[in-house]
């Protein structure tokens, strides 16, 4: 093998509520995304109950995709895209999210979308919850903490594969389930489950009960996709931050070990239909009693993902610390700064050998086909008053990824299914709602105030990444 095989799946990858605006276009409902406001490195989104007069929310309009995708396809064909990853937003198809009938319009619109992707020869990559899901769900039933929301997330799952089936081939259940591992800051809770919790709760094992009932509802969701078209490869999609001892003290590796299962035993459970003992034991040690049926246990194992997709931006690095003999990981507390790798503005830590070590982790543990649906590097990018923009440490970092990327194919023999770089058009940042942390090889004229015409101009990357696709990875 000396490359990437053919037919790899090289394209973008966006989210519904970060760019398509439309907020309440075509009967679409508010999602969680539409409560948030905008913040800023270290200043937090503000999550206000439902959407008040005066505030700034930057997803309402977002990049208005949802008039201008026509356009924007065009430059995606034109870079050659093989597949383009976005969501569906819940809310344009059950906009309060728990009604019984889907919303045609919302429909209509995603069959438009796809006919459009499929006539320039771009294969649709869905994403069924990204970050979207109905805020009705958040404030008649308290998120993903209630039962009943496996049976909404089903209805949806199940309409729209049955809708689409025949247009789109490569699905996603939840994005970035293991992003809620941060359960003590409340962006990660709201946005991955819709949680908001009340002051003092003892916020663990409510996360536990909620990422419990998504994993039933993916696994009842990957069962019924598969009744209903065999042919539909249903994964899911694990935020990818691999977890580093700081140094090679045997507690540090432990340590490191603690926190790699206390982050990524979602995928135990999506890949091998059922939960890790050491998280069992966790439960037990902590006196954790969580509603987990036998019914349940069936749906997990009946409901094995075919694929793991994951994010894959930055690593991670901790230590052991004398307070915390039993080496607990806590996401908040328990990151140290690793001296061997630069940061971005935003202080993530750059690190592409990373993504070579994240692909050989998942397929040594799960002998499943990757599929690298984000990565990326979140940028204050300039125009110049020729309209270019010269960001050649985006080239840099994408490049230098795919390299660590080729050697995990060509040298380790990971099978990789394909490479989606985040927020191909520039949109608004999930994590600070801002504009101006880009990722895109196009440029949208936006401010984080909200100017802006909305034009959109190609980025020195764009070329790039054409010749990167035209090369199948061998002009870097
Ligand atoms: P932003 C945290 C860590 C890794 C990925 O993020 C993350 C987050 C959440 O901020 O999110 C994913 O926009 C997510 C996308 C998001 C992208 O990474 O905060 O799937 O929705 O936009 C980049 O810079």
């Amino acid at each position: 093998m000396t490359g990437f095989k053919a037919g790899f799946l090289w394209g973008g990858a966006v989210a519904a509520h970060q760019l398509e605006g439309g907020w309440q276009e075509g009967g679409k409902g508010a999602s969680v995304a539409d409560v948030m406001t905008a913040g800023a490195h270290g200043v937090s989104r503000e999550i206000t109950n439902g959407v008040l007069p005066g505030k700034n929310y930057p997803n309402h309009e977002a990049i208005d995709f949802y008039h201008r995708y026509k356009d924007d396809l065009k430059l995606f064909a034109e870079m050659g895209y093989k597949c383009f990853r976005t969501s569906i937003a819940w809310t344009r198809i059950f906009p309060n999210g728990d009604e019984l009938t889907p919303n045609e319009a919302g429909l209509q619109f995603y069959d438009d979308l796809f006919d459009e992707c499929l006539k320039l020869g771009i294969e649709p990559v869905i994403t069924l919850s990204h970050f979207e899901m109905p805020y009705h769900l958040v404030t008649e039933y308290g998120g993903w903490r209630n039962r009943k929301l496996i049976e909404f997330f089903v209805r949806f799952a199940e309409v729209v594969f049955t809708r689409y089936q025949h247009k789109v081939k490569y699905w996603m259940t939840f994005n970035e389930i293991n992003n809620q591992a941060n359960f003590h800051e409340d962006f990660a809770p709201f946005t991955n489950s819709g949680l908001k919790y009340a002051p003092g709760e003892d916020r663990e094992p409510v996360m536990y009960q909620a990422a419990h009932y998504e994993l039933v509802a993916s696994a009842l969701a990957v069962k019924i996709g598969h009744e209903i078209n065999p042919q539909l490869q249903i994964g899911c999609m694990i935020a990818m931050c691999p977890i580093y001892p700081l140094s090679c003290a045997p507690n540090d590796m432990m340590m490191a070990m603690n926190a790699m299962h206390r982050r990524y035993w979602f995928t135990d459970v999506h890949v091998r239909g059922k939960y890790p003992q050491h998280l069992l034991n966790y439960f037990e040690r902590r006196g954790f009693e969580l509603d987990i049926t036998e019914e349940d246990r069936q749906a997990l194992a009946e409901g094995c993902v075919d694929y793991i997709g994951f994010s894959y931006y930055m690593s991670f690095a901790t230590k052991a610390t004398a307070d915390n003999p039993q080496l607990d990981y806590d996401e908040t507390t328990s990151l140290v700064s690793n001296p061997y790798v630069q940061k971005s503005d935003w202080g993530w830590q750059i690190d592409p050998v990373g993504l070579r070590y994240s692909l050989n982790w998942f397929y040594d543990h799960y002998q499943l086909p990757l599929f690298i649906v984000e990565n990326g590097f979140g940028a204050i990018d300039v125009q110049e008053s020729d309209g270019t923009v010269n960001d050649q440490y985006r080239i840099d970092y994408l490049a230098a990824h795919i390299a660590e990327m080729k050697k995990a194919v060509v040298e380790d023999g990971v099978d990789l299914m394909g490479y989606t770089p985040w927020g191909c058009i520039d949109l608004v940042s999930a994590g600070t709602g801002e504009m101006k942390k880009r990722y895109g090889f196009i440029y949208v004229d936006k401010d984080n105030e909200g100017n802006g015409t909305l034009a959109r101009s190609r980025k020195k990357s764009f070329a790039w990444y054409q010749k990167v696709i035209a090369t199948n990875g061998s002009e870097l």
